[in-house]
């Protein structure tokens, strides 16, 4: 059985980096204590995809960090990644589900319950649900209340997290939820010291029981 802690799921974003600055920023949150990884790429080419995966791979290896891949069930095969992460746009769960078979995580997007209670039926092993705040990430979303979050949490058996526009100051808005833990990207990507800025999430969410 496939085991994995998503109470700090770092989620990268290459934009504006070298390389280099990117897989050090990747491998500083590891060190700050990010528990899932997640490598979220949308303007490679597949080549440079699978290349950059396999080096960030190598580094989350090191740590005992899963690697998710997102959007792409190839390039996750291709590196023998732990796990992928689809959305509504992507390769549907239960597809992805057939292709990474059951020893691998398959995450989904889910912005309601009955999106939730269906990624759940279709495969999934977790869910990020939001976004809960404005976020400065590229992505198409819509925002999701922390009503409707809690409401997922409690409709399926696996773990659900929150993601959008999270930092530190701001992640008291889900005590009292049974989320698993929180996705953060730029919280970490664009601090001015990610491990720092892991640390500190994760040192909050603590505090806050959040997981
Ligand atoms: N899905 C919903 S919000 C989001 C994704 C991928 C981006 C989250 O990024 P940030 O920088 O933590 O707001
Ligand atoms: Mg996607």
């Amino acid at each position: 059985m496939k085991k994995f802690n998503p109470s700090l799921y770092f989620i990268t974003d290459s934009t504006g980096w070298t390389e280099e600055e990117f897989l050090y920023r990747a491998e500083q949150a590891l060190q700050g204590g990010a528990t899932l990884l997640q490598l979220r790429e949308k303007n490679k080419s597949t080549r440079e995809y699978i290349r950059l995966a396999e080096k960030v791979h190598t580094i989350a290896k090191r740590y005992n960090v899963p690697l998710i891949i997102d959007d792409r069930v190839d390039v996750a095969l291709a590196i023998d990644a732990e796990g992928v992460h689809v959305g509504a746009e992507d390769m549907p769960i239960a597809t992805a589900r057939k292709l990474m078979g059951d020893d691998k995580i398959v995450g989904a997007t889910a912005k309601t319950v009955p999106w939730a209670k269906e990624a759940y039926e279709q495969g999934a092993d977790y869910l990020g649900v939001g976004a809960i705040y404005p976020t400065t990430t590229k992505v198409k979303t819509v925002l999701t209340s922390t009503d409707t979050l809690c409401d997922i949490c409690n409709a399926v058996p696996i773990p659900a997290n929150a993601i959008g526009g999270l930092n530190k100051d701001n992640i008291d808005i889900l005590a009292g939820i049974p989320i698993a833990g929180i996705c953060v990207v730029s919280a970490i990507m664009k601090a001015d010291d990610p491990k720092t800025a892991a640390e500190e999430l994760k040192a909050r969410a603590q505090e806050l029981g959040l997981c």
